[in-house]
Parts: C-alpha cells; structure tokens; sequence
C-alpha cells in the first residue's frame, strides 16, 4: 500500500509563545526525537505526518509551525487563514505564555472568519511541572480551555508522554468535525481538502440515497 495516499488534508497551526516548545512536540511527532538544543523557529516552518482516523480512512497531516516571536508574526499571521485545526501550546512552568493563549486564539479566530478554527489547548513541558516547576495549575488550564471549547492535555516532548495523544486528539475532533457537518470543504480555503468523494457523498453512499436528486422530465 502506497503509505502516501490520503483521502484528507488538514492543515493545522502551531501557535503559542516562543520557546513553549512547539517544535519540540513536532519533532517528536514525527521523527520521535528530543533535542536539548533546537532552533528557534525563524517565520514559518512545514511538517507532514499520515494518520489513519478509521480503517481505511488516511489523513495527510501539514503542520506550519510558527514562531513565537513577535517580530515574525506578520509573516506567521498569513498561515492563520487557510487552517482548520490549532494547538495552543503554552510552557507549564512559564505563567506568561499561558495568559498569552486567549489573545492567540482572538487573533486567529478574527483571521479565520467566516471559517472556524477547530483547538487543543496543550500544557507542555510537563517533565519539568511534574518535577515541581508548575506555574498553572491543571484546574485552571482545564477551565481556560473549556471557556475556549477545547480540550486540554499535558504533554511532555523530552519523554514523549501524550505527545501523540495530543496530535491524534486534535486530527480526530477535524475528523468528526467532517462528519457532523461543523467543518466543510469549501472552494477557495485550504483548511480542509479532499483527494476523492466529500463527506457528504460518502454519507450519502452509507445511507443508500441517490447522489443527485433526480429531475422530473420538463418535456
Ligand atoms: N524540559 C523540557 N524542555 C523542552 C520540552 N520541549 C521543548 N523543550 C525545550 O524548550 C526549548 C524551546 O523549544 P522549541 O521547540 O524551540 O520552542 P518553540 O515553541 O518552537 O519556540 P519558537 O520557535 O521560538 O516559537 C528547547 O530548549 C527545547 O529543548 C519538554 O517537553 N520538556
Ligand atoms: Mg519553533
């Protein structure tokens, strides 16, 4: 089976102050690799990963990963539009990156429109909180995220801990997302894209209606 066909693109966006470790959790995403020392992001970055959401269902997974500095951000502010799916990363240690998540979200919320951006909100670097360094404790993550109407997760990319879970979360609410109609395909965005039959052909396959309702005869 050829392990590059997909039968869905999402495109999903990085977003969270710098050094909160957003490339951190992509590289072990995808290359299943820590660095201590890692670049810092310079405008926008590009990373590909296949999952497959249900037997037979495969997702390719663009990530742009954005810096966090703010002297990029009218460069990363441009990839903000054309995405479907966001994870709001912020350090656990680090209090200011949390109560910087709000004005992430805003800024892509307002980018976005008409379209919706679908969350995960991610508290990362969860080795060092679990080690006595947390500066935001669980409940109230859990209660900023659920006021942003995502959900929330810990992670850690130095052991990997949910790392993966946090992707898969995210790429599973676009998925039903799809499903249930909240996100659509849509002529002239890129947040979503499909190699073959939409959504709701599929449904409409699944459910044995006729793929176009037929016409009567005007003559
Ligand atoms: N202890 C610990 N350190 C981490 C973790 N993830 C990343 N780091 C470290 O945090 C620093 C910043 O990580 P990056 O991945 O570059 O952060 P970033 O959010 O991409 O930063 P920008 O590109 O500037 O926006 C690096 O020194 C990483 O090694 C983690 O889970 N635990
Ligand atoms: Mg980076």
């Amino acid at each position: 089976m050829d392990l590059t066909l997909w039968q869905y693109q999402f495109r999903i966006i990085m977003l969270g102050d710098s050094t909160v470790g957003k490339s951190s959790m992509l590289k072990r995403y995808t290359e299943d690799q820590f660095l201590e020392c890692i670049n810092q992001t310079v405008g926008v970055d590009f990373f590909v990963h296949f999952l497959e959401v249900e037997p037979g269902v495969r997702v390719k997974l663009q990530f742009w990963d954005t810096a966090g500095q703010e002297r990029f951000r009218s460069v990363t502010r441009s990839y903000y539009r054309n995405s479907v799916g966001g994870l709001l990363v912020f350090d656990l240690g680090n209090r200011d990156s949390f109560n910087h998540l709000k004005q992430w979200y805003d800024e892509v919320c307002e980018r976005v429109h008409p379209y919706s951006v679908l969350f995960v909100v991610v508290g990362h670097k969860a080795d060092r909180a679990n080690g006595g360094e947390r500066a935001v404790d669980r409940a109230e993550a859990e209660k900023l995220a659920s006021q942003l109407g995502a959900p929330y997760i810990e992670a850690s990319s130095k052991t990997g801990h949910n790392v993966k879970e946090a992707f898969d979360l995210l790429t599973r609410r676009v998925y039903q997302g799809l499903k249930s109609g909240e996100v659509q395909v849509r002529d002239g965005w890129d947040g979503v894209k499909t190699s073959g039959p939409t959504m709701k052909s599929l449904q409409r396959v699944k459910l044995n209606e006729p793929a176009e309702e037929k016409k009567s005869c005007a003559c």
